[in-house]
């Protein structure tokens, strides 16, 4: 009798060690100690058996059960503990990933957007894009584009000056420079970019974009420039749109025109109700760009690589594209720009 009682502790043992859950543990608690178990049968049975086995058997039967018990207890433990540290594990959460559903990951901001509008409807026309340096010297920035020593641009008061001959950018046109020295005619380039002006009120910062333009080649005229400009006008602002040039001045070209489109938001000035259309202040054009066919001395500058004056002709135009934002998308406000409200930035998807 002790033997089997033996044995069955060897067998409980052997199972327990191998049980991989707390689950197998107390099904081997029910097939080891429960009710209807062998060895609790044994001990109910002790009674029974002759006088001088009770004892023996009894006493090893109650101490092969409190052995079971004490070992699936202990074995019962061990997996909780590593039950815990595979669930922890497993249902781990990270709380400084963002909630789901993830936040709209964000746009482009309304002068990125107006910008690459503005490349793709010249690189459909044939135009090349380049960028350029923001920090130049005053030799590309005013000298190279037929700014006279007394220009007003050239006063510290106008320009932010780093040294005597160095500054910021006041435009782009010095790539333009840059760009004629690095190869001969004909070129065809636009240059959008960052530029500064000391300037800062309702409708100037201190920072602001533009695309200029440039075409050099053998007979450009001043119909070149205006299809040019009415290709540009009509994808930007709509397929209606005509142009109108005026004349003005500008240090670079001559002669030199400021361009209007005709207002989109109405007819002549009137919208559909019959009242002054707000857009264009009942004028009918908005003010765009200015431009105007190169002045021969600029093409001098660089008449060395193959721009000389007598040969080759070229216009060139420029942009803020903060104010072509504004008038295609009615902004109000300059400044709006670089606000950074989400708010604002939101409504140009
Ligand atoms: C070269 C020769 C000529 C670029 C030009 C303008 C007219 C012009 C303004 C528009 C609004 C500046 O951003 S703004 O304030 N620009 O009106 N820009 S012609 O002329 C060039 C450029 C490069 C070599």
């Amino acid at each position: 009798m002790t033997d089997r009682i033996e044995q069955l502790e060897r067998e409980a043992q052997a199972a327990a060690a191998v049980a991989a859950s707390s689950a197998e543990i107390e099904e081997l608690r029910v097939r080891y100690l429960g009710r209807k178990a062998e060895l609790p049968n044994l001990l109910r049975e002790v009674a029974q058996l002759p006088a001088d086995q009770r004892s023996a058997v009894g006493s090893a039967a109650n101490r092969a059960r409190r052995a079971i018990d004490s070992l699936l207890d202990q074995r019962a433990g061990e997996l909780a503990v590593s039950e815990l540290d595979a669930r922890l594990q497993a249902e781990r959460v990270d709380v400084t990933l963002p909630g789901d559903p993830l936040p709209a990951i964000g746009r482009l901001h309304l002068i990125t957007q107006t910008r690459r509008e503005i490349e793709d409807v010249f690189i459909g026309l044939g135009f090349n894009v380049a960028e350029g340096p923001e920090i130049e010297t005053v030799s590309y920035n005013f000298d190279a584009l037929n700014h006279d020593a007394q220009h007003p641009a050239r006063a510290w008061s106008d320009t932010f000056y780093i040294s005597d001959e160095v500054l910021l950018r006041t435009h782009t046109s010095p790539m333009q420079i840059r760009a004629m020295e690095l190869s001969p005619p004909p070129v065809y380039l636009i240059v959008p970019g960052r530029v500064y002006r000391r300037d800062s009120d309702l409708t100037h910062t201190p920072q602001f974009h533009q695309v200029e333009g440039l075409a050099v080649d053998e007979d450009i005229t001043l119909a070149d420039l205006k299809g040019t400009l009415l290709a540009f006008a009509r994808a930007i602002f709509g397929p209606e749109r005509e142009i109108r040039l005026r004349p003005h001045f500008f240090p670079f070209t001559e002669p030199s025109v400021e361009v209007d489109v005709s207002c989109f938001n109405c007819s002549g000035g009137v919208v559909a109700g019959g009242e002054r259309c707000g857009i264009c202040k009942g004028t009918g054009w908005l003010e765009i760009l200015g431009s105007g066919m190169v002045d021969p001395n600029v093409l001098a500058y660089v008449a060395g690589n193959g721009y000389d004056p007598e040969r080759v002709q070229g216009f060139a135009f420029g942009m803020g594209i903060e104010r072509i934002a504004m008038l295609k998308h009615g902004v109000s406000d300059l400044r709006l720009f670089y606000d950074n409200d989400i708010r604002f930035l939101e409504q140009f998807a």
